[in-house]
């Protein structure tokens, strides 16, 4: 029973391994992010990217929305119709909480994370 044991925090050891090495190797090239926007909903809601990473906005539903974030105004996307995109690049690291102009209750947040500062590691977080 022992042996069993081991084998099986051998396995996991080996899986929370490879996890982290694909996650590493996948952080090296810009990536591109979608949000979908259905259902008067952002999907999903919150998208953890790196400053050099780009989040495309697409519009699936029947209204047009914005994308303009809250505080400073800091983007704004303008109106998004129907089968429509927007895509945001940011510049600066940051939590960006943005809505919806045309319906407040829309809202999401985007963090963004400078290219300097490594991935958390931890697969505990996931
Ligand atoms: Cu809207």
């Amino acid at each position: 029973m022992r042996r069993i044991g081991l084998s099986v925090a051998l396995l996991a050891l080996i899986a929370a391994l490879f996890h982290d090495w694909g996650a590493t190797t996948s952080s090296a090239e810009p990536q591109s992010y979608t949000v979908l926007i259905e259902g008067m909903k952002f999907s999903p809601v919150l998208v953890r990217i790196q400053a050099s990473d780009t989040v495309v906005f697409r519009n699936v539903d029947l209204v047009p929305h914005t994308v303009t974030e809250r505080e400073a105004k800091s983007f704004d996307s303008g109106m998004i119709n129907r089968n429509e995109t927007w895509k945001f690049s940011p510049t600066t690291a940051g939590t960006f909480r943005y809505r919806c102009l045309y319906h407040p209750d829309m809202s999401g947040t985007i963090i963004v994370e400078n290219k300097s500062q490594p991935r958390p590691v931890s697969s505990a977080a996931r």
